[in-house]
């Protein structure tokens, strides 16, 4: 059903996976119904010689610590695979993402990839790459294009599923406690991909259950410290109302935590609290009964990205999603996988 590449995806993904000790069957690690047949004017250019490969990657920012593994892992297994990489942080600004991106068209380099900090906005800049004949990679966040055959493929997450994990946990969590159950969201960057799919995914869940209810959400743009100042007015407005914060990272929840604690509450158990990401920080603090579950959102896709990108060198097809299977960790099973965290 996969063709070589889609083979060599799926031994990587059960490697990957493996590390992160999730039991997942098999045939679930990737979906990738569609397999894109890559615009030969493209790929005719990009036959292997001898000069090492030139990538250039433009990524967010360096705004959480799922951020800084993504960087750790894009470069360690570029440096790996004998890939040069070119690298830029656009500090969380589309304009930073765009100028990188032209500047890597100029430089002609062989495999552009960028892990793009809003969804909108990407047509140009990816038709100019397109024109020049450079193939582009997205990675983690995807776009809203009109013409999908302006990127090779996206690598990442399913953020709405991570969305409904987190639902079906606090669903779960409060489902003997009398309502309404009052929830509050601290949201990720505006208009990126990964909030827009987590509130989907969650607003999903909970909406099918009368006794729940969202009473506030704002962003704290994945930072520690917007999540604080978001936690902060939260608890000004509401005070004790709020029985759930649904944080789309660990990072804000964190921030959060230490806003509840500054006016004496308790997280994890005054305020229930569920995050996106899973590092081990946060599998600390559920150890010690401060946050109470993690969704996992795995960051370690550096060698897939770079197995994809020889895999394009050697003109071979490229499914167009591949998406990383991940986990959900509670208190309860907290110690017997902080251990096997990567990040
Ligand atoms: O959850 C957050 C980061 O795009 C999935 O971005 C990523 C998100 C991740 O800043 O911590």
């Amino acid at each position: 059903m996969y063709n070589r590449w889609g083979k060599a995806v799926i031994l990587l993904l059960v490697f990957l996976c493996a590390c992160t000790s999730v039991p997942v069957p098999k045939e679930t690690l990737v979906q990738a119904p569609a397999v894109l047949q890559t615009d030969s004017s493209l790929t005719t250019a990009l036959k292997q010689d001898e000069r090492p490969v030139v990538l250039g990657f433009s990524q967010v920012g360096a705004e959480s610590r799922f951020r800084n593994a993504n960087t750790k892992s894009i470069q360690d297994a570029a440096r790996q695979a004998g890939i040069d990489l070119k690298f830029s942080d656009a500090e969380q600004q589309q304009s930073k993402q765009i100028e990188a991106i032209r500047s890597y068209i100029a430089a002609k380099v062989d495999v552009i990839a960028f892990s793009p900090v809003i969804e909108t906005g990407w047509d140009n800049v990816l038709m100019e790459a397109k024109e020049a004949g450079i193939p582009v990679i997205i990675t983690d966040r995807s776009v809203d294009v009109k013409d999908h055959s302006l990127y090779i493929t996206l690598i990442g997450s399913n953020f709405v599923e991570e969305g409904r994990k987190a639902g079906k946990y606090v669903i779960d969590k409060m489902r003997n406690v009398n309502g309404p159950i009052r929830i509050a969201e601290i949201r990720g960057t505006e208009n990126s991909a990964p909030a827009l799919d987590r509130k989907r995914g969650f607003e999903e869940i909970i909406k099918d259950n009368p006794n729940m209810e969202i009473i506030a959400s704002e962003t704290g743009n994945f930072t520690r410290e917007e999540g604080k100042e978001v936690m902060t007015r939260f608890l000004k407005k509401h005070g004790r109302d709020i029985q759930v914060l649904f944080a789309h990272n660990d990072d804000m929840a964190f921030g959060a935590m230490e806003a509840m604690e500054e006016i004496g509450l308790r997280p994890g158990k005054d305020i229930v609290i569920v995050s996106v990401d899973g590092g081990k920080e946060a599998f600390q603090a559920m150890l010690d009964g401060r946050l109470n579950c993690t969704v996992e959102c795995n960051p370690l896709f550096g060698p897939l990205l770079m197995q994809a990108v020889r895999e394009l060198m050697a003109g071979r097809n490229i499914p167009k999603r591949i998406i990383v299977k991940e986990g959900v960790f509670t208190q309860g099973t907290a110690a017997r996988e902080i251990g096997n965290r990567k990040y």
